[in-house]
């Protein structure tokens, strides 16, 4: 007899920017100094593979920076999940291990992270700590072929989207933190869990695009709003 609630929480950059982790779509955004499509599509990458590199190499670095820590928000997931257990699944869209670094384990990147690579021909996927150079190949291919990061780029299909699907159709709670309800399908969850008769809750510094498909929705800094709601 199953007594605890099935939790679905989706995740987006909204989530790490207290940890110092530039969003997307703010006005200091990532996307601000690099058009989409030039670092966030395979065709990109393609056309200018050192730029799109450099994007991400940047990004990994940034992380090992003593003062991108974990925050409050990212720790409060971390205590609904040892409360509910196996009931619990964090999707994020992000690509950063602050979830991972809080102690999250049934942890989903749908769009991918930035400590795996993968050769570009084979898909064979390697952990990687530091900068990927122009020089660094893979050693599943004859000759060797160039490393990409392990990110979904736009055009890409999203990682994991059957097991999300099935856990959404099963949910009792879905929510919603950090993200601005751009991206899709991530911005299409809420109405599969509307249609799992799920309560659906959006917390976020402001409404998101999906606002009106939220059964509830919180405001204000996930830091604060999110250990509220959790506790
Ligand atoms: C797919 C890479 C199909 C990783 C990202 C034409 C061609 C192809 C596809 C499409 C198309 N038109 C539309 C699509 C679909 C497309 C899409 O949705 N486009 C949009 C722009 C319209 N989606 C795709 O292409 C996806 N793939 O559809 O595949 C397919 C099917 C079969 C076979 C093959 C393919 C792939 C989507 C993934 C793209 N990759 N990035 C990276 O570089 O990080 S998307 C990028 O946006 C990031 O991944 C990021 O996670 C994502 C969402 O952004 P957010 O996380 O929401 O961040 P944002 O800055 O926008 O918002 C932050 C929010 O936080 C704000 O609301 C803010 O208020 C809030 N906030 C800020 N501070 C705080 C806060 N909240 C609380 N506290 C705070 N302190």
């Amino acid at each position: 007899m199953q007594t605890l609630p099935n939790v679905v929480v989706l995740t987006g950059a909204g989530i790490s920017a207290e940890s110092g982790i530039q969003t997307f779509r703010a006005a200091d955004g990532l996307w601000e100094n690099y058009p989409v499509e030039d670092v966030a599509t395979p065709e990109g990458f393609e056309r200018n593979p050192q730029l799109v590199q450099e994007f991400y190499n940047a990004r990994r670095r940034k992380l090992f920076d003593p003062a991108v820590q974990p925050n409050a928000a990212h720790l409060a997931l971390v205590q609904l999940e040892q409360a509910l257990g196996k009931y619990f699944l964090l999707v994020t869209q992000n690509i950063d291990n602050l979830h991972e670094r809080a102690g999250s384990k049934n942890l989903i990147h749908m769009h991918g992270d930035l400590f795996t690579v993968r050769c570009s021909w084979s898909g064979k996927e390697y952990p990687w700590q530091g900068d990927i150079t122009e020089q660094d190949r893979c050693d599943c291919c004859s000759p060797p072929r160039r490393l990409r990061p392990h990110i979904v780029w736009f055009g890409e299909m999203p990682l994991e989207m059957s097991r999300i699907s099935t856990a959404l159709a099963d949910c009792d709670y879905f929510i919603s933190i950090g993200t601005s309800g751009n991206v899709y399908p991530a911005a299409g969850f809420v109405q599969e869990a509307n249609l799992a008769g799920a309560e659906t809750i959006e917390l976020n510094l402001e409404p998101s695009l999906t606002r009106s498909r939220f059964k509830q929705a919180h405001y204000g800094k996930a830091t604060q709003i999110v250990p509220q709601f959790v506790n």
